[in-house]
């Protein structure tokens, strides 16, 4: 159906695109006019600004070699006392410029704290569009007024490097949906991003580790190597053509995967992995996640790369079945489920494959509990389709981090189960009164909005959240001037 193709989030991007590139054409023109006119009335150091070879501004693919490039400085500075002044005075700027960044941050840290001190449940503050209430937030009043803060003044730059499909771009359809829809809303115009890297306050590189399995991975070579060296070479790259990973050793720069190899793929740069903000679906705390400095990321299976006619249920009462799962013998926890409770039990229906008649999203609606359980992985996206279709998700796995833990209480809305508990699932579930399950259903449907993807992105929904939470992860840090990189607060 091109037509309704046509209206998924991805393909938004590309016309997008275009236009973009007509724009940059345009700026670049003018540039280009000015530049010229400026070389005519014989002023040439403004001219100089566009070309300097070590000018954060400049083009970064005849890179010269750091010996090399100190050499030019050195000359620089030998030949011409006045381009001396202007690039102190530069440097100078960029420096204060830091100061007001963290200041303002210092500001937004302060107001959050105070909110959340004022009250917990309910937002105080004025919001046309959306007001967070109850105790499914961990503090209502303090997330809404962080993410008021966020929309203020959060600036995102997105490096320019590279080039697609292995960057700026990633799968919108799939069960890797997610990787693909931030990395193109985030390509997009939008509110968060910058142009001037020196106004940001994190830095995304864009790389998608989905495509780089697609197109550098040879099947069953087990070599994951030119991944790993792939994304090593990037962060390699911007840290020699700009100034801002090296200023805080990656601590305020932000990478986002969805596939099983995200972690892995960071592990071969040091500071990738352990200073970055890394955004991954697979948030396995023995694989190095840490929930303070890295984002748990929803996992999407869409097949259609939009999430038309998955949203909403049946109220309780019309769920008949006590709890469903259909999937694959994959990892090491469902096969402990399947053997429990493989068409076993007339309540709790478990199947490794879906018997013909049934449908999936419609088995899904009919239960009051869908069971989670991880897979290859820690992540599953069985819990975003529990909460698009109503239903109750029962979390079954070891050391994940569910999304946006750092607002959402989980508890109030899902089941966690341990893997040891797996043959009692029936006996917690069917402990669980009439009250207590409407409640939790409730508060299912109260958190679906955090969880759709929307193209373009509408506020609070799963784009925004997760700029919230990297938001979060940068007030957690704070960089100073030259020197002494950053301390973490
Ligand atoms: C607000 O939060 C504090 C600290 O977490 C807690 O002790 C208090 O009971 C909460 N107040 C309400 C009204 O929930
Ligand atoms: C950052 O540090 C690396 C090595 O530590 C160095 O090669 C690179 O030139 C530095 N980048 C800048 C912009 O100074
Ligand atoms: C990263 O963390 C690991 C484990 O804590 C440690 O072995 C490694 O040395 C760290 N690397 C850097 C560059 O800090
Ligand atoms: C989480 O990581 C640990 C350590 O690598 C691994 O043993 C475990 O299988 C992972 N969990 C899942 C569900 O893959
Ligand atoms: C290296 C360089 O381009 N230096 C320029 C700095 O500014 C002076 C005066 O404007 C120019 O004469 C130099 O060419």
């Amino acid at each position: 159906m091109p037509s309704s193709d046509k209206r998924t989030f991805c393909s938004f991007y590309r016309p997008y695109s275009s236009l973009i590139f007509l724009v940059l054409f345009f700026v670049l023109a003018l540039v280009v006019m000015i530049s010229v006119i400026q070389c005519t009335l014989g002023d040439e150091r403004s001219s100089e600004f566009f070309k300097t070879p070590d000018s954060p501004y400049g083009s970064s693919s005849s890179l010269p070699q750091t010996g090399e490039k100190q050499d030019r400085i050195e000359k620089k500075k030998e030949s011409d006392k006045i381009n001396v002044t202007t690039r102190k005075s530069r440097v100078k700027r960029q420096y204060s410029t830091l100061e007001k960044i963290e200041a303002s941050l210092g500001r937004a840290r302060s107001a959050i704290k105070e909110a959340g001190r004022t009250h917990n449940l309910t937002s105080t503050h004025d919001d046309p569009g959306y007001v967070p209430r109850g105790p499914v937030y961990r503090n209502a009043n303090a997330f809404h007024r962080s993410y008021l803060e966020m929309e203020r003044i959060f600036k995102i730059y997105v490096y320019e490097e590279g080039e697609q499909p292995l960057f700026h771009y990633g799968p919108c359809k799939s069960i890797y949906s997610t990787e693909g829809s931030f990395i193109h809303a985030m390509e997009m115009e939008n509110i968060y991003r910058t142009k001037d890297p020196n106004k940001a306050h994190v830095y995304f590189m864009p790389f998608s580790v989905v495509e780089m399995v697609k197109y550098l991975f040879v099947l069953n070579s087990h070599d994951m190597d030119p991944i790993g060296a792939t994304v090593a070479d990037y962060v390699n790259v911007i840290s020699k053509t700009h100034p801002y990973w090296n200023r805080s050793l990656g601590a305020d720069h932000v990478m986002l995967s969805c596939h099983d190899w995200g972690p892995y793929a960071s592990s071969y740069t040091p500071h990738l992995y352990n200073m970055s903000i890394r955004v991954l679906c697979n948030a396995n705390t023995s694989e190095g996640f840490v929930p303070s400095r890295d984002v748990s990321y929803p996992e999407i299976h869409l097949l259609t790369g939009e999430v038309r006619g998955l949203l909403g249920g049946p109220s309780p009462s019309r769920r008949s079945i006590l709890a469903f799962f259909a999937g694959g013998r994959h990892g090491h926890i469902r096969p402990i489920l399947l053997k429990h409770w493989e068409e076993k039990d007339e309540d709790v229906l478990v199947y490794e494959r879906l018997p013909k008649p049934l449908n999936y999203n419609s088995m899904l609606q009919k239960s009051k509990y869908c069971l989670c359980p991880s897979g290859f992985e820690v992540a599953s996206p069985r819990v975003v389709e529990a909460i698009y279709a109503e239903c109750v998700p029962v979390l079954i796995s070891d050391g994940y981090i569910p999304p946006f833990s750092d607002v959402l209480n989980w508890e109030l809305f899902s089941i966690q189960v341990k893997v040891k508990d797996i043959a009692n699932i029936k006996d917690i579930l069917t402990t669980i009164s009439e009250n207590q399950y409407r409640r939790l259903q409730r508060r299912v449907k109260q958190v679906q909005r955090h969880f759709v993807v929307n193209g373009p992105p509408k506020r609070f929904d799963i784009f925004h959240m997760t700029v919230h939470s990297i938001w979060l992860r940068r007030l957690n840090i704070r960089l100073k001037g030259l020197g002494s990189p950053l301390t973490i607060i």
